[in-house]
């Protein structure tokens, strides 16, 4: 998979650098009809996204296999999975986000996941992105915390924030993301992303509650790599709003140019 050896994520560092970030749509396969997966994926792919992230809390209703094939079928972006658990591994896609919950204490979501998985994605031979997942306090109890029985960090404890990210990168991980949990109240802070992006030197991704394009802006000058933006999509696939949102997050890019 990938074209001459070059891997989903240097794909993603080298247009990082050019644009000055970027900006992944995340598709959350139990809340979206077939035909909203389409549209979504198709303007996503006209937008200048550069990812499409696809997972959930629980995959309950859908065949998560059909439902990456179909995303990968209408995508001209690379499609990466971002598991709830084990069962959301699928052989269409491009690249799996290999997380573990490294702010909560819960062994089932920090190591007993990852070795349900490991053999299923050898075998259908997906590029694992190792990341270090942080679940960051919101101000509101979301699905993330409920399924995973583990607790947040505060959103004002920046120094908890860097050590998590510092052992991840210490670990090997080759990305921290920030969650502040899908439908957030409050996006993880600015702050906290600036003291996070300072004291690591791996890349991260920001998620959970943005909502407008300068949002975007902000977090990817706080010093994120990359935000996700999942929720705020939901219900309609609007093309140039999606086209702001991705520009946002491309500082660097000159449109048109
Ligand atoms: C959730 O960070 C993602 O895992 C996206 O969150 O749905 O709130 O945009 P939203």
């Amino acid at each position: 998979k990938g074209q001459m050896n070059v891997t989903v994520f240097d794909g993603l560092m080298k247009e990082k650098e050019r644009k000055g970030g970027g900006f992944f749509l995340l598709l959350d396969p139990d809340r979206l009809p077939e035909r909203e997966i389409i549209d979504l994926t198709e303007a996503a792919s006209e937008a200048d996204i550069d990812a499409v992230l696809v997972g959930t809390s629980l995959a309950l209703f859908k065949n998560f296999q059909q439902s990456v094939r179909l995303i990968k079928e209408h995508s001209s972006r690379p499609v990466i999975i971002f598991p709830g658990s084990h069962s959301q591994i699928a052989p269409d896609a491009d690249a799996i986000l290999f997380t573990s919950l490294i702010s909560g204490r819960n062994p089932n979501y920090l190591i007993d996941e990852q070795v349900k998985g490991a053999p299923i994605i050898r075998e259908y031979g997906l590029e694992t992105i190792p990341t270090g997942y942080m679940l960051i306090d919101s101000g509101r109890y979301t699905s993330v915390q409920y399924i995973s029985h583990t607790l947040p960090i505060p959103s004002d404890k920046n120094d908890i924030a860097c050590a998590h990210a510092l052992a991840a990168e210490y670990l090997g991980m080759k990305m921290v993301f920030l969650e502040a949990g899908s439908g957030a109240k409050q996006p993880v802070p600015d702050e906290m992303i600036k003291e996070v992006s300072e004291y690591v030197s791996i890349p991260i991704i920001v998620g959970g509650g943005i909502r407008t394009p300068q949002e975007v802006d902000r977090k990817i000058r706080a010093g994120a790599s990359f935000v996700v933006v999942g929720n705020h999509f939901e219900g309609g696939a609007d093309k140039e709003l999606m086209r702001e949102f991705a520009d946002a997050a491309h500082p660097l890019h000159q449109v048109g140019v």
